[in-house]
């Protein structure tokens, strides 16, 4: 048998592996190509991959065999059973020090599982972030690998030599042990779930209230894009508001309003209940993506239902138009304030040392949330590694004060005309709250001490549980003290 001549081997021949391969090869490395149906290796190499260096295989064991160690095996897959179920057919071929990497959508806790159940085979597992769809993939996604530590120096050329670079810098470093690296674009994108609802109620009050066409809204993203909002999802946005279809009309006026997903977003949000952290604005907008999929309920309710009178927008138009572009500026900040908040509390559970300016550097370039602003993000946190809150860094602080007041006037505005913004209004009431030193929630605990003998503390004492008998006939005895 001839020496093995592959650097890595890449598993699942669709869009997002062929063109990871591709990429691969461009840089360098030879590539040997598999999937579950074997008819597809043969197509890939006498279509896509012809004229390369690449190489398939139509067994896992011919795969293995052409591989140079240490082995690095590479599946982008569809996440869940397929992943466990190649796991399984690779480990009686591979050996200790061996690489498995799983670049697909998979959940952080099945990366943390695999992570541990590889290690006590001798195996280094890798679970990695992979984002920036087709056009990513193919020529510089944002990587985001975490697992076994050892792992990372035998597939680092690799990762950050196909990676999307931001001047010379890979959107690509090692994100942390365990699940860390799935854990980073679950939020990544959580955040992309917000920045899309963020254009959705843009474009809303844009047509709702002020009446404008497509031409018209897709100029004022145009513009957007040139200023501090300049960023993916704003640029296909001014593309997709003026596309027109084969009848020259435009085609998203004919798109039915139910949003799909696929589960990252709603795995954000448990994650988030679960570290106890509020982050709204990506709950806001994966309940948008429900609320919009009740489309019959919807129908039949708004025979029903009414809203306000209609009022017609009778202001400055282009007055108006700069004020949604800051409420959606400030809002925007508010949810990478509360990503960056799940985070931190989801690295101190975990015990990951993650680097916030990295991760801000990841997302820079190569994903769906790339953005001029992410390179604010890293200077704040390259300013201060250990800042507490992005909304304390300078920049940001004086980025929210500026759009404050236009950010109140287009949330008052969308209310009384009944538009839902609920991720404008979300990110303005957690502003709120955050800013205040207090809350209501003194109310919240005596109730809870009146009808369950929960305890409270008092401000003069924190620390110290009291319990009252506020009828008189309750007893004195109170319920245990801890938080779920
Ligand atoms: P898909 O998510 O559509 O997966 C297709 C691949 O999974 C094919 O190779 C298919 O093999 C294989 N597969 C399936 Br489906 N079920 C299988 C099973 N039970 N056992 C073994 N193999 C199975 O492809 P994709 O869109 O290229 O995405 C790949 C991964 O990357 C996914 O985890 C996805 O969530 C993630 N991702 C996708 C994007 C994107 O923009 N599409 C972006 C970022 C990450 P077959 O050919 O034999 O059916």
């Amino acid at each position: 048998m001839s020496a093995p001549t592959a650097d890595i081997a890449l598993i699942g021949l669709a869009v997002m592996g062929q063109n990871l391969i591709l990429n691969m090869n461009d840089h360098g490395f030879v590539v040997c190509a598999y999937n579950r149906t074997t008819s597809k290796v043969d197509a890939f190499l006498a279509n896509e991959a012809k004229g390369t260096k690449v190489i398939g295989a139509h067994s896992i064991q011919e795969m293995v065999g052409k591989l140079k160690k240490p082995r690095r095996v590479m599946m982008l897959v569809k996440a869940g059973g397929a992943v466990d179920a190649f796991i399984e057919q690779l480990l009686p071929h591979l050996e200790k020090g061996d690489i498995i990497i799983d670049g697909g959508n998979s959940e952080y806790t099945d990366s943390e599982r695999r992570c541990k159940s590889l290690a006590e085979k001798g195996l280094l597992f890798v679970g990695s972030g992979v984002s920036g769809g087709e056009d990513g993939a193919r020529y510089g996604p944002s990587l985001m690998p975490g697992g076994s530590t050892a792992a990372w120096p035998h597939i680092k050329e690799i990762f950050q030599g196909i990676s999307a670079k931001v001047g010379t810098d890979p959107c690509c470093d090692w994100v942390g042990d365990g699940g860390a690296g799935h854990y980073v674009k679950m939020v990544h994108n959580g955040i992309e779930y917000g920045d899309m609802q963020l254009c959705c109620e843009a474009y809303s009050l844009m047509k709702g209230v002020l009446g404008m066409g497509n031409e018209e809204m897709s100029k004022v993203f145009g513009e957007w894009n040139k200023g501090e909002l300049d960023s993916f999802l704003i640029e296909i946005t001014t593309d997709i508001l003026k596309f027109k279809d084969e009848s020259g009309e435009y085609l998203l006026e004919k798109i039915r309003d139910t949003a799909g997903q696929k589960g990252t977003g709603k795995w954000t949000a448990i994650s988030a209940l679960d570290q106890g952290m509020p982050v709204t604005l990506i709950g806001e907008a994966v309940f948008a993506r429900c609320l919009s999929s009740l489309k019959g309920e919807r129908i039949e309710a708004s025979k029903h239902l009414p809203g306000p009178a209609a009022v017609k927008f009778d202001g400055d138009k282009a007055e108006f138009v700069e004020h949604i572009r800051k409420a959606l500026y400030a809002s925007k900040i508010v949810s990478y304030a509360q990503g960056f908040m799940l985070l931190r509390e989801a690295a101190k559970q975990f015990n990951w040392n993650l680097n916030y300016g990295g991760i801000a550097l990841m997302w820079r370039g190569g994903c769906i949330i790339r953005s001029r602003f992410l390179g604010n993000i890293k200077e704040a946190f390259d300013k201060d590694a250990n800042l507490t809150n992005l909304l304390l860094d300078d920049f940001f602080k004086k980025a929210i004060t500026d759009c404050q007041d236009s950010w109140r006037k287009v949330v008052s505005a969308s209310v009384l005309r009944g538009v839902p913004t609920p991720a404008f209004s979300t990110a303005l009431a957690f502003y709120d709250g955050y800013r205040s030193e207090v809350v209501p929630a003194n109310l919240i605990q005596a109730q809870r001490d009146y009808f369950g003998a929960h305890t409270y503390e008092l401000l003069a004492n924190p620390g110290t549980f009291h319990h009252t008998n506020w009828t008189g006939h309750g007893g004195n005895v109170s319920s245990s003290t801890y938080n779920a």
